[in-house]
């Protein structure tokens, strides 16, 4: 009469539920045989009700076991098909590297700071002040002409070098300072050799009056050349800038041609890298140091990154071609 094989034989939950629906759903074969009690015999109805309930136990029980072993079943190939082979190859995603401007700016920033000097920096957006005036380069100093300075209606400009931040740092702190400010400075020139913007970093060293020479500068500048250029023989040439005095430019035996002259160096053998000089007793007056001496430099980082990585042209660094990047991973 029932068949109860059919439980054994469900292959999918869904399957199962359709059979269930079948035996003991509202309309099920089974629930229907209970709607015939009334045509039973009186004395066969108890024997018959007995059969009945223990059908419907059996299905109830049966369809329950299979339903766990369908779900498990189910659960089992879920596993198997999410399962992630860890050692399967891939497409690898692409590693990025940084920029060289970025790799010299670290490498001159980890020496000055093994040198026990604190790294600072400021806004890019200045005043005349700042920029200019604190820095001895008064009004209509040629210097602050408008066709070398991006001015902004309201009077601000961009920087044209990074002595903003030190002028920042020594109105916002006492001496002794011992600072470098790597950052983006900006200037109204654009050709082979200059871009828009660019990076520098500046240093500089502030105590006591007496305590800070240009020996002390001379004896940094050339460590740090060496470290950042190798086995170079160092030189500094007299030079001007307004915010120091005296001024030096330093320069290093040209790495191409090891001093012997080729065309990097203009058949000099020397490679200009740096300017430097003792502080300008002008620029502490502005910030208000008084018994106070120091020394300051300043370098323009695409210069270094190009010689420490043989880039021959300057437009190179700002083309965002990847192919620049992954040659120095
Ligand atoms: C160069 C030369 C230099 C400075 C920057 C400086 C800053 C203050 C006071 C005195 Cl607050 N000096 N900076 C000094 C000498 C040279 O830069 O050729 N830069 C690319």
């Amino acid at each position: 009469m029932i068949d109860l094989s059919k439980i054994k034989n469900a292959l999918h939950l869904d399957e199962l539920e359709k059979i269930r629906v079948e035996l003991l759903g509202k309309n099920g074969v089974i629930t229907n045989e209970f709607k015939r009690m009334k045509e039973i015999p009186n004395e066969q109805k108890r024997e018959f009700a007995k059969n009945l309930n223990e059908m419907k136990e059996k299905a109830a029980a049966l369809i329950a076991q299979k339903k766990a072993e369908l779900e498990e079943k189910a659960l089992e190939l879920k596993l198997k098909s999410e399962k992630l082979d860890v050692s399967m190859f891939s497409n690898r995603s692409q590693i990025g590297a940084l920029h060289p401007v970025n790799m010299t700016m670290d490498k001159i920033i980890d020496f000055f700071t093994r040198m026990n000097f604190s790294v600072e920096t400021g806004p890019l957006i200045e005043d005349e002040f700042h920029n200019f005036e604190a820095l001895n380069l008064p009004k209509y100093h040629p210097a602050r002409d408008m066709q070398d300075t991006f001015y902004m209606s309201d009077g601000t400009l961009l920087r044209t070098h990074t002595s903003p931040v030190q002028i920042r740092t020594m109105m916002n702190q006492k001496p002794p300072i011992r600072m470098i400010s790597p950052g983006a400075v900006f200037r109204r020139d654009y050709d082979l050799t200059h871009t828009p913007m660019f990076h520098q970093v500046e240093g500089l060293v502030v105590d006591e009056e007496g305590k800070v020479s240009f020996a002390n500068l001379k004896f940094m500048l050339e460590s740090f050349l060496v470290e950042m250029f190798g086995d170079v023989k160092v030189r500094f040439r007299p030079s001007f800038f307004p915010f120091t005095e005296p001024s030096a430019e330093a320069d290093i035996s040209c790495i191409f041609c090891e001093g012997k002259g080729c065309r990097v160096c203009s058949h000099t053998g020397w490679l200009e890298v740096l300017g430097c000089g003792i502080v300008d007793p002008n620029v502490f007056k502005a910030v208000g140091y008084e018994n106070v001496s120091g020394y300051a430099f300043g370098l323009g980082v695409e210069r270094f990154a190009m010689l420490i990585h043989r880039i021959n042209d300057l437009r190179s660094m700002y083309e965002g071609d990847l192919r620049l990047m992954e040659q120095f991973k």
